[in-house]
């Protein structure tokens, strides 16, 4: 495997054509805002870029891709992975590509390698950082369609610019951004202040039904498939409630545990500084960062609530 420097990305992509760009799947702000600038970017060098279409992709974010995508990939494509830190998040869809991907753009640092070549920076907060840095080395002239699209992945990225990834260099390419005429106001407006009345009542349940541990330090919440069903709330709905936990004053970890099949929980752990939430999931198998980690537990939900309850009392009093 072979690592670029962003110069050497820069140059591989103005040296060949016909790209293919991928994103990953249950697309987010910043694998499709990335996307969207690249092959917006390539165009305007006067090469042949797509994005594959890919089915998960939300009504709220498909304006961004409007235009740019195409239903499959051609012989003497050239294929490039964006914000795409392992090949299992490939959309289904696009399983049977792996193995033919060219280059992959990312900023995950915890990614397994799966292209002969890849530009990682894990410093970055978004890949879209990344990508608006690669553009202005290939010297295209960013417009407004390129500065939306990067503005949508970094302010989603680093969760409007509250986590802890955002950097100096974040808030310079969302200044830049807003410079060449991203509707900064109005992306705003859509994507973080902007509920579905599911949602709302979800998080009111949430507030009924939670149950804290260890004097508040811990929040846990058991939220069963049926009470989902009756509210009527969809993925969008369910994204970041454990974080919606977290922002409890006080807490410290917070945990939701869902259905995922009759004998299956699904958690999700979000937690602040000073504690870990990846290494809590590690103890039922799963992962992920520091603040934020998922794991599943075989077990129904009620038993998977209490073995869950007795580890996190017993990690905290350690
Ligand atoms: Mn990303």
């Amino acid at each position: 495997m072979k690592e670029l420097t962003r110069t050497e990305c820069a140059e591989w992509l103005l040296t060949r054509n016909n790209y293919v760009l991928l994103s990953h799947r249950k697309p987010d702000g910043d694998t499709l805002g990335s996307c969207a600038a690249l092959c917006r970017g390539l165009r305007k060098l006067g090469k042949t870029a797509h994005i594959l279409e890919n089915d998960e992709v939300t009504h709220l974010l498909s304006p961004l891709v409007e235009g740019l995508t195409k239903p499959q990939v051609e012989e003497g494509d050239l294929l490039i992975a964006v914000d795409i830190a392992a090949d299992n998040m490939l959309p289904k869809k696009y399983e049977h590509l792996k193995n033919c991907i060219d280059l992959r753009i990312d900023h995950h640092g915890s990614g397994r390698e799966y292209t002969p070549t890849e530009h990682v920076d894990s410093q970055a907060a978004a890949c879209a950082e990344m990508i608006w840095e690669l553009l202005l080395d290939m010297g295209v002239e960013p417009d407004e369609k390129i500065a939306e699209a990067v503005y949508v992945g970094v302010s989603t990225d680093t969760g409007r610019f509250l986590y802890a990834n955002t950097t100096a260099h974040t808030f310079d390419v969302a200044g830049d951004c807003a410079h060449y005429g991203a509707d900064v106001f109005e992306w705003n407006r859509k994507i973080f202040d902007t509920n579905s009345l599911a949602k709302l009542k979800l998080q009111a349940w949430v507030v009924e039904h939670l149950q804290f541990l260890c004097q508040g330090r811990i929040v846990m919440c058991v939220l069963p498939a049926s009470v989902e069903e009756e509210l009527g709330v969809g993925e969008d709905d369910l994204n970041n409630l454990s974080g919606f936990l977290r922002s409890i004053e006080g807490v410290c970890v917070a945990a939701l545990l869902r259905n995922a099949g009759e004998d299956n929980t699904k958690v999700s752990v979000r937690s602040i500084p000073g504690y870990n939430a990846a290494s809590i999931c590690e103890i039922f198998g799963g992962g992920g960062h520091a603040g934020a980690a998922g794991c599943s537990i075989r077990m129904p939900l009620a038993e998977a609530s209490a073995e869950l309850e007795a580890v996190l009392v017993k990690w905290e009093n350690s």
